[in-house]
């Protein structure tokens, strides 16, 4: 694949031309990178094959009203295959990574243990493996895609015990999580979404969201240094099988986390999990007022929850000039949540992550203080004027220097590398 790499020199001086550009604007391009380079952003495992993990027994759908469409050939089957392709990966990505897990992943080593069952242990592996790239770990309960989540209800489950093996299930994961933060010397993040909720008009809305309420009461009573974890609630609006109903709303959540002060639990933010229209970036400053710390899911729905992979887009430029804007970046977790199986997996998130850290660097790069002025003085037209010009501006140039500096391949000669690995490696599984 023959795209050619520019020069360090090339990108050295397209650089400093940009370094100029912004200057004039006010904008240090030096503080912009620095403030990206402190910014992790967590890649999901779950892209990597199609959300399936690796348990032994009966669960190969992810369940739960999420999908991942599409067959492209070499979704990794192991662990291990897991691991190799995150590398590939993680090496096209620049910056600061945490790698994302989710309790299906465990390793079992062929025996069948149940989730209310795994320990530590079982992502001893995964530990190794994440100690090894330096990248920090994050963790997900999965309370889908087994047997006792058929009924479309987990922890807001009407049978006590079914309930009751979710609460283990969720303070196994817990454990995890700490043990990872622990050893990792970085609170491990831990989102917790469940799939509850029913497809059509369930008279009784009100009973499934009390047991929820208790359950997560009940995780959350089991308490760890916030040096060790972080616990995230992530709110849904339906999902495919839960049309009409899904226990954990968005206003279930905002509720559950303003009643709980001394838990600290964050709210998660997903971008796909709203109406069709409403996108997440105003909420941001909604929340910042009360809440210390938000969880991010960024993803890119279209037409429905469909997580596709993210992409540089006014959604995701919105969501990052909101973070920077309402200085809320450095109390915000980000975390990214797509699946597309329909294309090399490698590839959607390398695409994806780039697209992110793109967006971020384009709002660390945004003359603030001039729009504000305009805003303040009424020259709204300039303010409208100035952020069309922007968006042309040359912070692409910064980001290749981002990639220089940390090197990764620059520019579209990562395609290279892409197109590789896929044909010597991925097609000939
Ligand atoms: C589902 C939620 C959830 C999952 C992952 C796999 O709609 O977005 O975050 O995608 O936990
Ligand atoms: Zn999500």
């Amino acid at each position: 694949m023959p795209f050619k790499a520019m020069t360090a020199a090339e990108i050295k001086q397209r650089y400093e031309l940009a370094q100029k550009y912004f200057a004039d604007l006010g904008i240090d391009t030096e503080d912009a990178l620095k403030a990206l380079a402190a910014t992790p952003i967590s890649l999901h495992c779950w892209q990597g094959d199609d959300v399936h993990g690796f348990e032994v027994h009966d669960s190969s759908v992810s369940g739960g009203g999420i999908l991942s469409t599409g067959n492209y050939p070499g979704c990794a089957m192991n662990a291990d295959q897991l691991r190799s392709d995150a590398e590939v990966a993680l090496k096209l990505i620049p910056g600061l990574k945490r790698f994302n897990l989710h309790a299906i992943y465990a390793e079992t080593d062929g025996k069948v243990v149940d989730r209310d069952e795994i320990t530590p242990e079982h992502f001893a592996n995964w530990m190794k493996w994440a100690k090894k790239q330096g990248v920090a770990l994050d963790f997900n309960p999965t309370f889908f895609a087994h047997p006792l989540a058929n009924s479309g209800y987990t922890l807001s489950n009407a049978d006590k015990k079914v309930r009751e093996f979710w609460i283990r299930h969720g303070k196994q994961s817990r454990e995890i999580a700490a043990a990872m933060g622990k050893a990792q010397g970085t609170p491990c993040i831990v989102n917790h979404w469940v799939p509850d909720g029913a497809k059509d008009q369930p008279i009784d809305r009100l009973a499934p969201r009390k047991f929820l309420r208790d359950s997560y009461d009940e995780i959350f009573s089991v308490k760890y240094s916030p040096k060790y974890i972080r616990d995230g609630v992530e709110s849904k609006l339906f999902g495919i099988g839960a049309e009409d109903y899904t226990v954990g709303s968005h206003e279930f959540y905002m509720s559950y986390v303003a009643t709980r002060p001394n838990q600290d639990i964050m709210l998660t933010f997903d971008m796909g999990h709203f109406h069709p229209t409403e996108t997440i970036h105003d909420k941001i400053a909604s929340v910042a007022p009360f809440q210390k710390e938000l969880l991010l899911h960024v993803s890119r729905g279209i037409r429905w929850d469909s997580d596709h992979v993210v992409n540089f887009n006014d959604d995701l430029r919105n969501l990052f000039l909101q973070l920077v804007r309402c200085n809320f970046l450095s109390k915000t977790y980000i975390a990214l949540d797509f699946f597309d199986g329909s294309i090399d997996r490698i590839g959607a998130w390398v695409v994806g992550t780039r697209a992110a850290q793109k967006a971020l660097l384009f709002a660390l790069l945004e003359p603030t203080a001039i729009l504000k002025k305009f805003e303040k003085d009424g020259d709204n037209a300039m303010k409208l004027a100035l952020l069309e010009e922007l968006k042309g501006a040359p912070w692409e140039a910064v980001y290749d220097e981002f990639c220089r500096r940390n090197k990764v391949t620059v520019g579209n000669a990562w395609l290279n590398d892409l197109y590789d690995y896929d044909r010597k490696v991925a097609r000939k599984r």
